[in-house]
Parts: C-alpha cells; sequence; structure tokens
C-alpha cells in the first residue's frame, strides 16, 4: 500500500510555485543535491546542484560561497519533433501549437529518496504520450545519480526524440567555473571544469542507455548525446541516462575517476544500483524514523525534517558541515553557522552518530583558521567564525545587501557573535555522552572544548570584582553588540565547568593526552583556577524581584512592543519598526533566554524561574529566524505550556513546507529541521539521559496517540513506544 505520509506531492504544476518546490523536492545523498529543476528546464528556473566543499570566491563577490555545479539533469524530449516543455495554454487542444501539456503531477518519495514526474503531454501532431521521469542520487554509491524516463505512446504513433546534455548553466549568477572542457563520443559524453579562484575541479560522464542508437555531439561548452524512437499506439520506451561525478577533493583526476566509475556503474544497470540505493535508504530509516499516531501533518513533516537532515548530512566526509541552508538552495551561500551544532547534529549525534563525528571532525580540522580569529582579536585559544566555509576563516560578509532605499547595514555578527564557540563545545559533550566515544574525545572534542575555553578565559573581563563580557551578540540578533547576554555569560559560565571536569577526567583517564594538552594550550595552573575564578563569579543578569532572568543589560529599560498584537503578519516586526527602532526596541529576533532552557534545562534554575522567563520573552519574540519556533515548542511542552507548545511546532513545522517566511526558495532551513526533532524529542516526549540510559518524560499533545522512535545509546539500539495516556 503506498503510504501517503512518506511522500510529498506537487498536483497540479503550481508555477507561482517553481523555485518552492525546487527546494522542498531536493533530492540528495550526503555527496550532494540536486534542486527538482525540470530535466527540460523552465522559465524562472534555479537548477543547482551543490557538491559539499567545492567553495569558491568568485571575482567581484564579497565572500566566497558554494559553487553550483554544472547541470547533470538536462533530458529533452521531442515528440514528433515538437519539443516537450510545461506549457499549459493551448487555444486547439487537438492540434496544439507548439504542444501542451494535459496533466501533471510531481512526488517526492522520501522513503527512497526519488523525484517522479509524471506528465501527459500532446504534441503539435496530435499524439499524446505519457511521460514518467524519475531520478536519484544514490546513497550507495554517492558518485552515481540516475535518471530514467519512459514514454508511452497513449494517441498515435509518435515518433520520439530523446537528447540528454551538459550544458553550462549555473544558477548563481556569478562566474565561477574556468577551463570547462565537453566532449561526447557513443559511449560517453564527460564535462569538466575547475573553480576560478579555488581552484577545485569537477568531472561528470554521462551515459545514455536506449533501445536504439545512440549519436554523440560536442562544441566547446557543450556534449550531448542522442537517440529517436519510433513508439506504436499503447507501447513504451525506456531510457536510462547515468552519470558519474568526481571533484578534486575526493580524487587526483576527476575525469578519469568518474568515466571508470560510469563504466562500472553501467555494468549493473539502473534497476540493480537503484535497489542498492533504496536498501541503503532503508536502513537509513530504520535508525531515524519517528512514528506519529494521531496527527498525519506531524509525522509528515518529521519526516521530511530528518530527510532533508539525511540528505545533507555527510555521510564519507569529514572535512565538510551542512549548510544553514543545507545543499538545497544558495541561502546564505552554503556557509556553516551554529545552526549545525545545535540543531542539525543532535538528531544525528541519537541516530546516525558517524555522522554527527564528521561534523565535528570538520569543526576540529578548522581549529587552525579559529586560533587565528582569536589571536587577530588579541586573545589565546580558538575562536570560531560565524560564518564557515571551507577555509575555516572568517567568511561572513561585514555588510548586507542594499536595502530598499540603497543603504547597507553593518553586519556584526561575524565580529560579535562568539557564542558559537560554546555551541560546538555543547555539542562536541553532547556527543560524547550519548556515544560513549572516547577515542573522539581524546583524539579531537577534548581539544575543540578545551580550546575555545581558553579563549573565553581571555576574553571574558573582570570588573568590580565579577566576571562580565560586553560587546556580543547572543541568538537575538536584533540587539547588537550588548553587555553580558545571558545566554552567552551563562553558557560560558558551564562551558568553563565542563572544561575543568572533562581535564580532570582526562588526568584520570588518558593522562598522556592530558599532558600534551597542558603543554600546547598552555592550560598552567593559574589559567584553570582563572576558570574556576570566573565559574564562581560570573555576571548572570536576574531581577531577584520578578525572579527571572534578563536577557542583557539595560533590556527592560528599552520601548515594549507588545509583538503578539502584531498578527497575523506576513514578515518580521523587524520589517514594520524598522532597523533602528528594532534596536532600540524588546522586541527579540529568537529564542535567546528560551534558547538557554532548551540547552541547559533545569540547570538554568527552579521551574517558577523558567516559567517567568518563558511567560516574559515569549510574548516579545518575533520567530524573525526559523530558528525560533522549534525551540520555543521543545520548552513550553517541558513547561506544561500545552497550548503554545503545539501551535509553536506547527510552526516550525510549516517552514518549508508551507514556505511560511517565504524564504525557500533559498534553500531548506536545516535549523528548522533538526529543531523539529528535537521538539519532538526532547520536548514532547521528554528523552533524557540518566545514569541508566535514555529515558522518556513524556508530555505529549493532546490528540497524539503513540510516538515511536529509536535512539542509539552507547552503540546500543534503544526503542520507545510512548503512549498517551490522556487518549
Ligand atoms: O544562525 C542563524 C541565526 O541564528 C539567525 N539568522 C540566520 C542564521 C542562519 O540560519
Amino acid at each position: 500500500m503506498i503510504n501517503r505520509l512518506w511522500q510529498i506531492t506537487e498536483f497540479p504544476f503550481q508555477p507561482a510555485r517553481l523555485q518552492h518546490f525546487e527546494t522542498i523536492l531536493a533530492i540528495g545523498n550526503g555527496y550532494l543535491s540536486a534542486r527538482a529543476a525540470f530535466e527540460e528546464g523552465h522559465a524562472g528556473e534555479t537548477p543547482a546542484t551543490l557538491v559539499h566543499g567545492i567553495f569558491n570566491h568568485a571575482p567581484g563577490m564579497a565572500v566566497p560561497e558554494l559553487a553550483v555545479a554544472p547541470n547533470w539533469l538536462p533530458l529533452r524530449v521531442t515528440v514528433d519533433g515538437t519539443a516537450f516543455s510545461m506549457k499549459t495554454e493551448a487555444c486547439d487542444y487537438l492540434r496544439p501549437a507548439g504542444g501542451v501539456m494535459l496533466g501533471y503531477r510531481r512526488t517526492l518519495h522520501m522513503d527512497t529518496a526519488s523525484l517522479r514526474r509524471e506528465v501527459l503531454f500532446r504534441a503539435e501532431s496530435g499524439s499524446t504520450v505519457r511521460l514518467e521521469f524519475e531520478r536519484f542520487t544514490s546513497l550507495d554509491q554517492p558518485h552515481i545519480l540516475g535518471q530514467r524516463l519512459m514514454v508511452t505512446a497513449l494517441d498515435g504513433a509518435p515518433t520520439v526524440g530523446i537528447e540528454v546534455a551538459f550544458d553550462r548553466r549555473d544558477s548563481n549568477n556569478s562566474d565561477h567555473w574556468r577551463n570547462v572542457i565537453a566532449a561526447a563520443d557513443a559511449d560517453q559524453m564527460t564535462y569538466s571544469a575547475a573553480t576560478s579562484q579555488s581552484g577545485y575541479r569537477i568531472a561528470f560522464a554521462s551515459r545514455l542507455i536506449a533501445p536504439a542508437c545512440v549519436e554523440a555531439g560536442a562544441d566547446e561548452h557543450r556534449a550531448t548525446l542522442a537517440t529517436t524512437v519510433r513508439l506504436e499506439g499503447g507501447s513504451s520506451v525506456t531510457v536510462d541516462k547515468l552519470t558519474a561525478i568526481y571533484t578534486s577533493r575526493d580524487v587526483e583526476d576527476p575525469l578519469q575517476s568518474a568515466t571508470v566509475a560510469l563504466k562500472d556503474a553501467a555494468a549493473d544497470a539502473y534497476d540493480a544500483l537503484y535497489e542498492q540505493h533504496c536498501r541503503r535508504w532503508r536502513e537509513a530509516w530504520d535508525s531515524c524514523d519517528i512514528e506519529i499516531e494521531g496527527d498525519d501533518s506531524a509525522q509528515l513533516a518529521l519526516r521530511f525534517a530528518a530527510y532533508h537532515l539525511l540528505i545533507a548530512a555527510p555521510r564519507q566526509d569529514d572535512d565538510v558541515s551542512i549548510g544553514a541552508r543545507t545543499l538545497s538552495g544558495m541561502g546564505y551561500k552554503g556557509h556553516v553557522f551554529w545552526d549545525t551544532e545545535l540543531f542539525a547534529l543532535p538528531p544525528l549525534t541519537l541516530t546516525q552518530p558517524t555522522i554527527a563525528r564528521n561534523l565535528l571532525t570538520y569543526r576540529y580540522k578548522r581549529l587552525a583558521g579559529a586560533r587565528q580569529k582569536a589571536e587577530a582579536q588579541g586573545y589565546a585559544g580558538a575562536l570560531f567564525p560565524w560564518e564557515s566555509t571551507d577555509t575555516g576563516l572568517e567568511t561572513t560578509p561585514q555588510w548586507s545587501d542594499p536595502q530598499p532605499d540603497g543603504s547597507r547595514i553593518r553586519i556584526w555578527t561575524g565580529d560579535t557573535e562568539q557564542h558559537i564557540c560554546s555551541d560546538i563545545a555543547y555539542a562536541a559533550l553532547q556527543y560524547w555522552r550519548w556515544t560513549g566515544d572516547d577515542a573522539f574525545m581524546l583524539a579531537m572534542g577534548a581539544e575543540l572544548v578545551l580550546d575555545t575555553a581558553v579563549f573565553w578565559g581571555e576574553r571574558v573581563e573582570a570588573k568590580n570584582g565579577r566576571y562580565e563580557i560586553s560587546r556580543q551578540i547572543g541568538p537575538d540578533e536584533y540587539h547588537e553588540n550588548i553587555d553580558n547576554s545571558v545566554f552567552t555569560n551563562r553558557l560560558v559560565q558551564w562551558h568553563l565547568q565542563q572544561a575543568l571536569a572533562l581535564l580532570e577526567w582526562l588526568r584520570v583517564n588518558a593522562p598522556d593526552v592530558a599532558r600534551r594538552l597542558v603543554a600546547e594550550l598552555e592550560l598552567r595552573e593559574a589559567r584553570l583556577a582563572h576558570w574556576r575564578d570566573i565559574a564562581a563569579r560570573m555576571v548572570i543578569p536576574f531581577d531577584s524581584e520578578r525572579q527571572l532572568h534578563i536577557q542583557f543589560d539595560g533590556f527592560f529599560d528599552l520601548e515594549y512592543v507588545p509583538v503578539l498584537d502584531y498578527q497575523p503578519r506576513v514578515g518580521g516586526i523587524w520589517h514594520m519598526l524598522g532597523h533602528e527602532r528594532a534596536l532600540r526596541s524588546q522586541v527579540i529576533k529568537q529564542a535567546d533566554v528560551v534558547m538557554l532552557m532548551a540547552l541547559l534545562g533545569e540547570e538554568v534554575g527552579p521551574r517558577e524561574v523558567m516559567l517567568n522567563n518563558f511567560k516574559t520573552y515569549y510574548p516579545r519574540t518575533d520567530h524573525g529566524s526559523s530558528l525560533s519556533p522549534a525551540i520555543h515548542a521543545w520548552v513550553a511542552a517541558r513547561l506544561g505550556l500545552d497550548d503554545i507548545a503545539y501551535e509553536m511546532f506547527a510552526q516550525a513545522a510549516s517552514t518549508d513546507l508551507e514556505n511560511n517566511q517565504g524564504n525557500v526558495a533559498d534553500g531548506i532551513h536545516a535549523a528548522a529541521c533538526g529543531g523539529l526533532w528535537q521538539a519532538a524529542l526532547f520536548g514532547f516526549c521528554g528523552l533524557h539521559l540518566t545514569e541508566d540510559g535514555p529515558q522518556v518524560d513524556p508530555k505529549l499533545p493532546a490528540h497524539w496517540r503513540r510516538v515511536s522512535f529509536s535512539v542509539t545509546y552507547r552503540g546500543e539500539k534503544h526503542h520507545f513506544d510512548v503512549a498517551n495516556p490522556a487518549v
């Protein structure tokens, strides 16, 4: 039976949502992702394939970005000479000038990460065909990409032409590729190029497998393979296109490797490759799927979130990470933020720990860049960039794109949003607690936690017998360069405590590693004593009368804006107030104190304080970032604020599926996906670690009858079946 809760369907064709569907129906395999652009092309399309790690800083760009790879999708069809397109207007439906599309359905099958499109098309001749397209990017062999087309003659006996091509179509408007070489013979067509500044080389090789003879063509920038088939009425033809891709990040000679891989793949044939791909996906879902009874839309949204994390998460590569918009769009230029460590990574830590390790290793391999950034600001230790690419250097642009009035806004996050250091330490420690991967901790994790602690030990300022941190940006980016962000100060305090405990653990359990790190990071006794002192006397802004945390010094002196009154609104309140006024008001961009409560739970304070915090900050929060609603859902669920919890969960669930922020054309929000998973498991199910392993403490939405899921704890799978006693 077809389970529609594994499918995202576009029916009928919705050209007004072309780019939204291109994003949400993207396929991928952790090596690359391909947006769901049509094989034959379409006006207004953005057909991007993004390959992990292929960044380039093209001339005229402020910062590097992922270079959109050459397009491997083109597969064009003619029916009795009429080029197939998704054209819907025709005056004569029997003999339509230029052809007409009579029917359409497109479905992403998340269980098998394959995209299928069925189209009914009538050519000018009157012949009508059914076209069935399928594509997948192999999870089993990540360098192999498959496309299939089946053409069935419904009316008439058409002559069908099929052409596949490599041509030069980028969609990120900048000139990333040089040294393009296209070639073709009857066996295969190839395409290779190199990025203009970073010098990465990429190569594709494709083969068209058809029942009739295949003709090859090539010029400087374009390679083609083509075939022609004559169909009898009611008969069908199937053609397969297999493509192999390699880059110089993978091998010395990408073109040679692509050619060899293509030959091997063609020997296996499409069906076998597809079956192996599906088998891998069954294995992946076996560890990741969450089943919900009683709420189909939540079920679909959770699968969608897990699907997009899985297709973006690097499986074989520990030198790349997940960008804020995954590999499904050009938003934030493919840059990596804290979204990875605190939002996308926890689901992977608990279900696919080897992938989580890859992501943490990516940071470890970029410690040199983090040390360089700290040093440039006059500190020892490691200060990770707010936005990171392949180099590990800070890649946050300093100025925004032009505003409607032509002005540009200074972006301070690359200078002063420094909590990323503790976010990374938090993720490494969480990974260690759940996996028990001491080898990771000894080889990499400890250095990440300790050297970022070294930075904070120097960065914190002693003032009036206490410790403070000035000029920071907390998660709430509407307030820049503020003093004593409670999120940052409290997390730094926690970070230093953890670093001290970790060093003690190393001294007992791995004295050689402890000695090495003490020497290399200069963890002298005076430095450690200073950390202890900071942890004991850090300023944590708190209003003892109202029994709540103060988001930062002076927050409550700012203008109060009743954010909840501005409903329903289509954009952030920021757009209504303007940048300057937002800076001077209590409007909060996203979960900030609430984020702290999600991360540290009861360590933040007694229940009364947690409730006061939530009730104070929730009505002031704009949710101007996709990172916000899921975190509110999680914390509200733990506090028993059931209605808010579900409302926030639903908002997070619709971020990408419904495009509720209007920017999904730029890619999937990785943090919203990871946040949704955490809201369901940490929030509603109350999943937590105890000395006896993982346990749940459910507070399910009233209509959820049951939630079933598995997590891996220290190498063992733990299955939970959480029933709702209220239903
Ligand atoms: O990292 C986030 C930040 O918290 C809010 N603005 C968008 C960034 C990327 O998603």
